[in-house]
């Protein structure tokens, strides 16, 4: 069976990142990682914040997302200096949950340091949050800087990871589903046009869909993996917190972008 590792953040001491780097495991997910209370907090001030859409208005957004500047890499960093009051202002007076990610990865991978990713003097995207409504989903996906965001300095990362904190779940719907099978690029023949690729690819493959997401969790995914959100069915957004994380292994270094 290809199961996730599912810990309680209180217990944790470690999590199996090899193995989900090697896809020996399709996730890791930390129970209980951020306080419920915080949670609701930070989706009210979310609620009144300026939101970006992404894909004719598929998918609603706060703050900036490196695969959509893949070829605008001076928007980009223009685009991260103007939101950042905004994404800042959310947690005024409360734990920034990025920086707690920062501390947990740095506590489960201590011989290695993490910073959010600069380039020369420019700061990537701290993080990005991510509002779905009912009926929408996200189709089946992989995310490869090292491939989509050849122009950036952090395609030299050897390894990356995808932690989504959840900060509001919806009552239905709105899954995560990973796929046993890497992305290589002889599967760009089934890209979609828009965004994706076709489920032809994933038809014969293990799946693992991760059971009973709630808000505050954190799941930690390979996002290499093939992986899809199901269509959120229930009247609450599904609302998320992502960052990806940067291993260079030679450095020993982690860097965090959105
Ligand atoms: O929201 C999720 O659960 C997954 C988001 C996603 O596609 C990713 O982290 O690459």
């Amino acid at each position: 069976m290809w199961e996730p590792q599912i810990v309680d953040y209180s217990k944790v001491r470690t999590v199996d990142i090899d193995s989900l780097l090697s896809g020996g495991i399709p996730a890791i997910v930390v129970k209980n990682f951020y306080k419920k209370d915080l949670c609701r907090k930070i989706v009210t001030r979310i609620e009144n914040c300026k939101k970006n859409y992404f894909l004719n208005g598929h998918s609603m957004h706060i703050g900036t997302f490196l695969m959509a500047y893949a070829t605008q890499k001076e928007l980009y960093f223009e685009d991260v200096k103007k939101y950042e009051y905004a994404l800042n202002s959310i947690f005024s007076k409360i734990k920034n949950p990025a920086l707690k990610i920062h501390e947990f990865i740095n506590s489960v991978m201590p011989h290695f340091d993490i910073s959010q990713a600069r380039e020369f003097h420019s700061k990537y995207s701290p993080f990005i949050v991510r509002i779905h409504e009912k009926g929408k989903s996200i189709p089946i996906h992989k995310d490869n800087v090292k491939y989509e965001g050849i122009e950036y300095e952090i395609s030299k990362i050897d390894h990356q990871l995808s932690c989504v904190l959840h900060l509001q779940e919806s009552e239905y719907g709105g899954n995560l589903v990973i796929y046993n099978k890497q992305w290589n690029k002889e599967n760009e023949v089934f890209r979609n046009i828009d965004f994706g690729y076709s489920s032809k690819l994933i038809s014969s493959v293990a799946s693992c869909e991760i059971p009973n997401i709630t808000s505050g969790d954190l799941v930690i995914i390979n996002p290499n993996y093939y992986h899809k959100v199901t269509k959120i069915t229930g009247k609450n957004p599904r609302i998320t917190l992502g960052m990806f994380l940067g291993i260079f292994e030679g450095a020993q270094k982690i860097v965090t972008w959105a």
